[in-house]
């Protein structure tokens, strides 16, 4: 289990819960779940999928971007910090953008954040309204000011993860082409960027497994968190989807992607590793989705926590050993 190398500043003093005794899961949920509830701001609806790093200041240790809809139902990204990563104070009012063209810069909606530290920069990638959804980009270094550059891609696209390092000297991102409503399909690509503005070399990733194979993964998937980077390869846990005769179901699972070619899938899960099943993942505001978004990580203990949105509307929390987890996406390799 400790020949594994893994990648990342250390991280001793991460959130963590042991797993349960007598549980055979890969990741487990935590006791204390959901760890951000619905009206934790004054005007919001829900806080879910949402983006955290670790980030010093005063006495915080953490900072995010919080998916927070209000109670127009309008989508909304704050900022929030945190000493231990698990209470999180969030700010009333919705982050700032500043410096982008004015021709994209003005705000339409934004959801389902991810943050990558690339170098000494915190790039946040998000969903971003500019006629249809479509990844945007901003930096900061100080989680006060955002700096906003260009949307990656055209619309419609969803999902949009960095790596945190270039590789082959560019910087890299998965995206997930889709339309403008409740996409029912889709597939993970991988561009790359000498700049952050401009993005090509688009290579397929994947594609959603056939439904006799692993059907929670049967419809579409979606990039999660950033890529943990590990000897055996970038660790990139995705969300996929089932449509149920109840509606779409979103559970997520775990994949290895080569370490110079991510675009090459190593490894892919069969078996889930979280797909809803605590009532607040199978209740609130859109029923039985469990969505990935950030992890938290200690290259030395090997262990992990996941955050990820319950049910579109509070934010939950699963941990997990990345040598286990590396084991058993290789074990269920389904390609
Ligand atoms: C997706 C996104 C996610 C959401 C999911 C389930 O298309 O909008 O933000 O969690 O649907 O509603």
């Amino acid at each position: 289990m400790n020949a594994l190398k893994i990648a990342g500043e250390p991280l001793p003093d991460m959130p963590w819960e042991e797993r349960p005794a007598g549980s055979k899961e890969v990741l487990w949920r935590y006791t204390q779940n959901p760890i951000i509830g619905r009206d934790a701001l004054s005007t919001s609806n829900s806080i879910f999928n949402s983006a955290v790093v670790p980030f010093q200041k005063g006495r915080y240790n953490y900072a995010g971007v919080f998916r927070c809809d209000d109670t127009n139902r309008r989508m909304r990204l704050h900022v929030g910090f945190s000493a231990d990563g698990l209470r999180w104070d969030i700010d009333e009012a919705d982050f700032r953008l500043t410096g982008a063209d004015p021709e994209i810069g003005e705000w339409v909606y934004g959801y389902d954040p991810r943050v990558a530290k690339i170098g000494d920069k915190y790039y946040v990638t998000w969903c971003n309204g500019y006629h249809g959804p479509t990844i945007g980009i901003a930096w900061t270094d100080d989680f006060e000011t955002f700096h906003q550059l260009e949307n990656a891609f055209i619309p419609f696209n969803r999902n949009g993860v960095l790596f945190p390092r270039k590789i082959s000297g560019k910087f890299a991102m998965l995206s997930r082409p889709s339309d403008n409503g409740h996409t029912a399909f889709g597939d993970i690509f991988y561009s790359e960027s000498p700049d952050m503005e401009f993005w090509g070399r688009h290579r397929h990733v994947m594609s959603p497994a056939a439904f006799e194979v692993s059907a929670w993964q049967c419809m579409k998937i979606g990039a999660g968190p950033v890529p943990i980077e590990t000897s055996e390869g970038w660790l990139l846990f995705y969300h996929g989807v089932l449509r149920s005769c109840n509606g779409y179901v979103y559970a997520f699972g775990s994949a290895l992607l080569d370490l110079d070619e991510p675009w090459k899938v190593t490894a892919r899960s069969g078996p889930y590793l979280i797909s809803p099943r605590a009532p607040y993942e199978c209740m609130g505001d859109v029923p039985n989705v469990t969505f990935p978004c950030a992890a938290l990580h200690d290259p030395a203990t090997g262990r992990v926590a996941v955050y990820y949105g319950c049910a579109d509307t509070v934010t939950g929390l699963a941990f997990g050993y990345i040598p286990e987890i590396v084991e058993f996406t290789k074990r269920h390799n389904i390609l």
